[in-house]
C-alpha cells in the first residue's frame, strides 16, 4: 500500500487529493516538515514524500504525475501534445504562483530572521495578481485547465490558490474565482482537506 508522509495542512495535501480523486488505498503518516522521520526519507526534511515499493519519491508535483501515468487518469499519455500542454500549466503554475507564495512565506516565517526581507511582499502581491490574470485568460470558460479533463496541474493550482489566500493574496475577479469555488467542491477534495485535524 501506498504511504503518504507529511502533514495535509502542507503541500502534502496535493497528493492526499490525488489519492481521493484516483481512489486508491493508502496510509497517511503525517509527519511535521524536518521532523526525525522526514529526514530519515528526505535529507532537506522538506514533506511531502510517497513511499511505493520501499522507494521514496520525494516532491508533490513528482508524486502526483507518477501517481497519473502509473494509474492512467488524471493526465495526458507521455509524448502526446496535450501532455506538452498539460505540463506547460504544471511548469507555469510552479514558477509563477507556487514560488511567489513560497518566497512570501520563506520571508515571514522559513528563513532565520536576520536573513528575511519583509519588504519584497508587496511586489510579490502585484506578481501574484499578474499571474493569476495571465492563468484566467488561459482557461476562460473551460471547467478545468486542460478542458473537460481534470488533470494534475489543476490540483496543483487549487492547492496553491487556497494556500495563497490563507497567506493574505488577493485573488482578483475573473474565470479563475468560480473556478476555485468549484474545484474546491469537489468531494476528493473534502476528504483530503478533513485530513488537516492531524496538524
Ligand atoms: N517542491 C517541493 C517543496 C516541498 C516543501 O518546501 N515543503 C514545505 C512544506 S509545504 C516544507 O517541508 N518546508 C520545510 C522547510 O522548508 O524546511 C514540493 O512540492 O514537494
Amino acid at each position: 500500500m501506498y504511504k503518504v508522509l507529511g502533514m495535509a495542512a502542507t503541500r502534502t495535501l496535493r497528493v492526499l487529493w490525488m489519492m481521493e480523486e484516483l481512489g486508491l488505498e493508502y496510509e497517511h503518516l503525517p509527519y511535521p516538515p524536518r521532523s526525525k522521520e522526514m529526514l530519515e526519507v528526505n535529507p532537506s526534511g522538506k514533506v511531502p514524500a510517497l513511499i511505493v515499493d520501499d522507494q521514496v519519491i520525494i516532491d508533490s508535483v513528482a508524486i502526483m504525475q507518477f501517481l497519473a501515468d502509473k494509474h492512467g487518469d488524471m493526465t495526458y499519455p507521455a509524448g502526446t501534445i496535450e501532455r506538452a500542454q498539460q505540463d506547460s500549466f504544471t511548469q507555469f503554475i510552479n514558477d509563477e504562483i507556487d514560488a511567489i507564495i513560497w518566497c512570501a512565506a520563506r520571508n515571514t516565517f522559513i528563513l532565520p530572521e536576520d536573513k528575511r526581507v519583509p519588504e519584497i511582499k508587496a511586489t510579490l502581491k502585484w506578481e501574484f495578481v499578474r499571474s493569476m490574470k495571465l492563468l484566467g485568460e488561459r482557461i476562460g470558460d473551460n471547467e478545468f485547465l486542460m478542458g473537460d479533463k481534470m488533470t494534475v496541474p489543476d490540483i496543483l493550482l487549487t492547492h496553491c490558490g487556497g494556500w495563497a489566500r490563507m497567506a493574505g493574496f488577493e485573488i482578483p475577479d475573473g474565470p479563475l474565482k468560480a473556478y476555485f469555488k468549484r474545484m474546491i467542491a469537489r468531494p476528493a477534495y473534502l476528504r483530503a482537506y478533513a485530513l488537516r485535524k492531524d496538524k
